[in-house]
């Protein structure tokens, strides 16, 4: 077999996103794109001669091939091991799992998450480093710079190996190891987890619904709901990850998930639903009756995870992305522990966790983990409600309610406008920005703006800034919106509010109408309609 170094030249844009480089799957074909970028993670891995990789993907369409080509070009560079999942499998968390259990030296995940998949959708890669978390900015700053220099790749000739094969082959001098991608991840739910109340629950007639979107979550839930817990077959649906996802969209919310929210509002709803993405990093809550945001679903795991035996000794804190509402904050508070305030991704997650400041954590966009791994963990959250329902007894939505009761409620709703004319969605946050002095201060409507800027994080672990995360205007009353472009799409720009009010004393108002006020500011301040033509937005979560 022999190492054939390919000259290549610079591609532009090849920067990573607020999770890994997303592009359509028509991109990340026309080689040397996939190659290029490849090249560019593997020559910022310094000493990474011999060490162990991780590689596997959410088996989306393209997972396959850029799994070969990923391989043959870690045996050209040297690397000594990659552990891939089984058919190139790996769900996100999974991964994580994995990097940390086996101290990798890092990963490469393939996904694009919860963006649609087939050969017209996107597909992704990210490199996720030793703790098994994403990578942090200035690795990313470093591999995207990597590809503006970039003049070679290397890549070994050789046939594709087989990857149903679990077990050691070899390519050159590496080893490939096929390894079983949902054991490791099963064994350490196991650990955190009381799966013995939870069998008692699923034995004592609790029903479930888990939608799992023709993604990669399926054979995980498989295995521990229906396989362990004894839930009763069909709990799992839409559990055959398909490499167009069923031409769905992978995103658990109520949007894409409105068959399991009519389920869950109609007569018959099981005791709980619940979804997950693309890659099994995200989580959809909803009870009989009752969807959970998911900020509320933070406040509430953080709450009660005590009641897990992986968190029974208490949580050393918890964070919060800045756009999340503050339910969180307010259980923090309580609990007399930390609570960070992140910029949005996961990747900010990773120093406060090695640094033992943080137990569990959350994003507003179905996001919820805990310090097990290093991402988001669709799964592990529905299993942390899983067991605290078993423990607590009642329902999801009385324990919501009963929350609520004792910390107020922080009625929180997220407009996206998708699609955007890039140049016109980045002059409406370029004018919000530059009109902060004289915002603040002012009187809106019935609010009156008493801090109005862009949010900017020092990381206070490594102390590294990382400035313009989002516009923020904090009023008064205490009610919140938060303005910024998405960092994950691949077609024009999506812009997205997020808006926030907490009330003590009035519960059960409709979100929408009750947030309405808001969201007609929000408009108006930012000239959303007058800029980009758009009269309302394309999803509410
Ligand atoms: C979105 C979410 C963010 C999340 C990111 C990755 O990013 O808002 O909270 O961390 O997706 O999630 P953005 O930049 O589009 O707002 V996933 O499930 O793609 O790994
Ligand atoms: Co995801």
């Amino acid at each position: 077999m022999t190492i054939r170094t390919v000259p290549t030249r610079p591609i532009l844009g090849q920067k990573p996103g607020t999770s890994g480089l997303r592009k359509r799957v028509s991109t990340f074909q026309e080689s040397p794109y996939l190659e290029n970028f490849v090249q560019a993670i593997l020559d910022c891995l310094d000493g990474v001669e011999g060490q162990t990789l991780v590689v596997g993907g959410d088996g989306r369409f393209f997972n396959r091939r850029a799994i070969q080509t990923i391989l043959k070009m870690a045996a050209a560079n040297g690397v000594g091991r990659v552990l891939v999942g089984q058919d190139g499998l790996l769900s996100t968390p999974a991964a994580s799992c994995v990097i940390r259990k086996y101290r990798a030296y890092g990963g490469i995940i393939l996904s694009a998450s919860h963006n649609p998949g087939g050969p017209e959708g996107d597909f992704g890669v990210k490199y996720n480093i030793g703790n098994g978390g994403p990578a942090p900015e200035k690795v990313t700053e470093a591999i995207f710079a990597r590809t503006q220099t970039l003049g070679a790749y290397a890549i070994l000739e050789a046939a594709d190996l087989d990857l149903s094969r679990l077990g050691e082959q070899r390519l050159s001098g590496m080893v490939v190891e096929v390894i079983d991608p949902v054991a490791d991840y099963v064994a350490l739910m196991e650990e955190l987890l009381d799966f013995e109340a939870i069998r008692r629950l699923f034995a004592g007639g609790f029903k479930m619904r888990f939608d799992a979107m023709h993604a990669i979550t399926g054979p995980y839930a498989s295995a521990i709901l229906e396989g362990r817990l004894g839930a009763p077959a069909g709990t799992v649906v839409n559990g055959t990850p398909l490499p167009d996802f069923g031409g769905g969209h992978p995103d658990p919310n109520l949007h894409h998930c409105a068959a399991l929210a009519t389920l869950m509002n109609g007569p018959g709803a099981p005791d709980l639903g619940a979804a997950s993405d693309g890659d099994g990093d995200r989580n959809l809550i909803h009870g009989k009756g009752l969807y959970v945001t998911p900020s509320d679903s933070l406040a509430v795991l953080a709450a009660n995870a005590h009641l897990a035996p992986g968190y029974a000794k208490g949580l050393a804190g918890v964070a919060r992305s800045m756009p999340t509402s503050r339910a969180v904050d307010r259980v923090a508070e309580k609990l007399g522990i930390a609570c960070h305030e992140t910029p949005t991704g996961w990747k900010f997650f990773g120093n406060l966790m090695d640094a033992g400041k943080v137990t569990l954590c959350g994003e507003e966009s179905f996001g919820t983990g805990s310090a097990h791994v290093r991402e988001k963990d669709g799964l592990w959250a529905v299993l942390l409600w899983l067991n605290i329902l078993a423990v607590r007894g009642g329902d999801v939505a009385g324990l919501v309610r009963a929350h609520w009761q004792e910390f107020g409620r922080n009625y929180y709703t997220r407009h996206d406008y998708e699609g955007l004319d890039a140049g016109a969605a980045a002059a409406l946050m370029d004018e919000l920005r530059a009109r902060l002095p004289e915002l603040q201060g002012q009187k809106l409507g019935e609010e009156t703006v008493a801090t109005a800027d862009d949010f900017s994080y020092t990381d206070p672990v490594d102390g590294s800034v990382s400035r313009g995360q989002g516009i923020r205007l904090l009023f008064a009353s205490g009610a919140r919106i938060v303005f910024r472009l998405s960092g994950t799409g691949t077609e024009g720009a999506t812009l997205r509010v997020y808006v926030e009010r907490y009330e003590k004393g009035r519960l059960e108002e409709d979100t929408q109408a009750f947030l309405a006020p808001l969201v007609r500011l929000a408009g108006e301040v930012a000239g959303i309609e007058a800029r980009t033509g758009r009269r309302g937005p394309d999803v509410i979560t």
